[in-house]
């Protein structure tokens, strides 16, 4: 039966940096390259037959990239772990992690709080050590995933069973699409929520932290489209008045959502559209 976590997942060049940081003489053993990582949720051994939907779940979370200041060790006594932890603690962290618990709790999983984000360096170190603070490092983070815990002669190994991109934030704070990445982004979703929003349009900011509430309720992904940049995007879609919000579902146009900026009227003006035929694309 397989062990699983959630995790960010560095990029090479972070990878190479984080390893850097790892103090030689902390006492236990360091921690391989290879393996370093962020969990987000320990699922510890789970049955064969859950990762289907602990994969579903992931794909669901879209949440935007951000980077990740690492700067300080820290040390958990029971687990003997020297870490690298944040500081401070990225919003779009916080919510990711809120969002992965949540869903992790509809499926009755209960992920221990607080949540302490922290790249385990070295195991088995049986005291905090003195040393002193590493170079300050800033991981871009830009993808998570869900990994298999996997025992050898050789030690532990971590093998990815489902990797997600974190794509850039808009203007707004939410996931961004354009033209080029929209169709491939929301495809695998069964129901989607896009805003087209302006830089400096307040009603677009306020629609904004109403849709990313509700993601996080319903678990319904939110995506922002920024009309400046996506021209020919908001002249196909015949934009005419920002914010504009729209249905998709699995990649494909439902409907124009025409409500109030409240979560009770989009969520109402969603569960009504999903049970009409699609309307034409936009
Ligand atoms: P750690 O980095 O703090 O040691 C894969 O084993 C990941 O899951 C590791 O990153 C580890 O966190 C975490 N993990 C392992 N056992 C755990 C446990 N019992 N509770 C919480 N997290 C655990």
């Amino acid at each position: 039966m397989p062990r699983l976590f959630y995790a960010l997942w560095p990029d090479p060049v972070t990878r190479a940096a984080l390893a850097e940081r790892i103090p030689e003489d902390g006492g236990g053993h360091a921690v391989p390259p290879e393996n370093l990582h962020l969990t987000l949720a320990f699922l510890g051994v789970c049955e064969a037959g859950q990762v289907e939907a602990l994969r579903a779940l992931g794909e669901g979370i879209v949440s935007p990239s951000f980077d990740l200041p690492l700067g300080e060790y820290g040390w958990f006594e029971r687990a003997g772990a020297l870490w690298l932890g944040a500081d401070p603690l990225p919003a779009p962290l916080t919510v990711l992690q809120a969002r992965l618990a949540r869903g992790l709790a509809s499926l009755g999983w209960t992920i221990p709080e607080p949540f302490v984000p922290h790249v385990t360096l070295r195991r088995g170190v049986r005291k905090g050590c003195g040393v002193l603070p590493p170079r300050p490092l800033c991981w871009p983070v830009r993808q998570w995933g869900l990994f298999e815990s996997v025992g050898s002669a050789q030690g532990v190994r971590y093998r990815p069973l489902a990797l997600w991109a974190l794509p850039p934030a808009g203007p707004h704070g939410l996931p961004r699409l354009d033209e080029f990445t929209l169709w491939e982004s929301l495809a695998p979703l069964p129901v989607a929520l896009v805003m087209v929003g302006g830089v400096h349009c307040g009603a677009c900011a306020v629609l904004a932290r109403v849709l990313e509430a509700l993601s996080s309720h319903k678990g319904w992904p939110v995506f922002e489209v920024d009309a400046n940049e996506a021209g020919a995007l908001v002249r196909e879609w015949g934009v005419f008045h920002l914010p504009a919000l729209y249905l998709f579902v699995n990649g494909v146009h439902q409907a124009v959502l025409d409500c109030e900026a409240r979560e009770p009227s989009i969520i109402a003006a969603v569960e009504a559209a999903l049970l009409h035929p699609a309307e034409e694309a936009p």
